[in-house]
């Protein structure tokens, strides 16, 4: 379902998701061509649980993301040329080309940390929400992170005491694990959890948990904006489960691009090799809120395009700022850490 808001912002929201998946499926292009090295993740079939939850937030939040954090930092406004030239190594990179893919950070959009290791964040968000209350700014803290953290013992930790000093912490679980190999279907992590289904782990420490449908923006919309809610009139932590369909690019470490992404895929998948044609039709995020766009009588076909052309400009251009941006210089290498 769509988001209940002024159509302006409806359509804000389907350019940050183009923003999302047109970066990431350049970026791709430039990993393939050997413009830089390393490990990235795709954050590519989650657009609709970012883009709609981070819309409930104020500017002033406090937000903290994991290794698949592109699309976190793009859905709050994070200039994608900067984004591109972090992950590519460049001085003119977020982060002086020093972070890369796994730790690109935005302090001023209120992203203190991201972290490649698993569960580390949860922790440190539970700390920012304890300041703030100690402090009574009013600030939230929302913590995005994967099902596989539930499995660390930093989870279980941060929820006890989240919960028992009600904390204004929203832990924002995107599980893009729906259907994945060696998963029963439907019911992922059942052979990894014992606490299953997962919101059986927040729970037991009395932070209230759902588990929605992450591929459906309105959805998403309706439940942070509850739980949001709940957290700044003080009643505490809230948990939110997310559950996605992995990108059919991503089922390899090595993500590669089925075929690029273009509205016209929201209506005819025929161009698409036959093993993605289904994930196009019923999963992707971007193309079920295109389509919800046009049923709702929202914005034209042509409009959506339109929109669409303008994002794959932008980003086109902002790739090309990063190739051209210089690598920091080795004088500078010892600069600008801590440890
Ligand atoms: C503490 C720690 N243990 C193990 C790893 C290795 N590791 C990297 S990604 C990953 C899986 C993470 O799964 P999930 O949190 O569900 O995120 P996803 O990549 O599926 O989005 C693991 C185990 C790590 N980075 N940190």
């Amino acid at each position: 379902m769509l988001p209940k808001l002024p159509r302006e912002k409806l359509l804000d929201l389907c350019r940050r998701m183009f923003v999302i998946r047109h970066f990431e499926e350049t970026l791709v292009g430039l990993y393939d061509k050997g413009v830089f090295g390393g490990h990235y993740h795709l954050y590519c079939g989650q657009e609709a649980t970012g883009v709609a939850a981070l819309s409930c937030l104020r500017a002033d939040d406090y937000l903290f993301t994991t290794h698949r954090n592109h699309g976190h930092l793009l859905a709050r406004g994070v200039d994608p040329k900067r984004l591109f030239a972090e992950i590519l190594g460049r001085v003119d990179g977020l982060n002086k080309g020093k972070g890369g893919s796994f730790h690109s950070v935005a302090p001023s959009l209120g992203f203190l940390h991201s972290s490649g290791v698993v569960a580390g964040i949860i922790p440190l968000s539970t700390g920012t929400a304890y300041a703030s209350k100690a402090l009574k700014n009013g600030r939230l803290t929302v913590c995005l992170f994967g099902d596989g953290s539930l499995e660390e013992g930093a989870a279980p930790e941060a929820f006890n005491h989240a919960s028992l000093l009600k904390l204004p912490v929203l832990f924002l679980c995107e599980n893009n694990g729906k259907y994945g190999a060696g998963r029963a279907t439907g019911a992922a992590q059942s052979t990894t959890m014992a606490a299953y289904p997962l919101t059986e782990l927040p729970k037991a420490y009395k932070v209230p948990a759902q588990q929605i449908d992450g591929m459906d923006a309105g959805l998403v919309h309706a439940t942070i904006s509850e739980a949001v809610e709940k957290i700044r009139r003080g009643e505490g932590p809230q948990f939110v489960e997310t559950q996605t369909v992995r990108y059919p690019g991503s089922e390899t470490n090595w993500p590669t691009v089925p075929k690029p992404t273009d509205t016209s895929l929201a209506w005819d998948v025929s161009g698409v090799p036959e093993k993605a044609r289904e994930w196009y039709r019923s999963c992707d995020p971007v193309l079920i809120y295109v389509r919800e766009l046009v049923d709702g009588k929202q914005a034209t076909k042509e409009e959506i395009s339109a929109i669409e052309r303008q994002v794959k400009a932008e980003i086109a251009a902002a790739a090309e700022f990063a190739v051209a941006s210089p690598y920091p210089k080795p004088e500078e290498a010892e600069t600008g850490y801590f440890a």
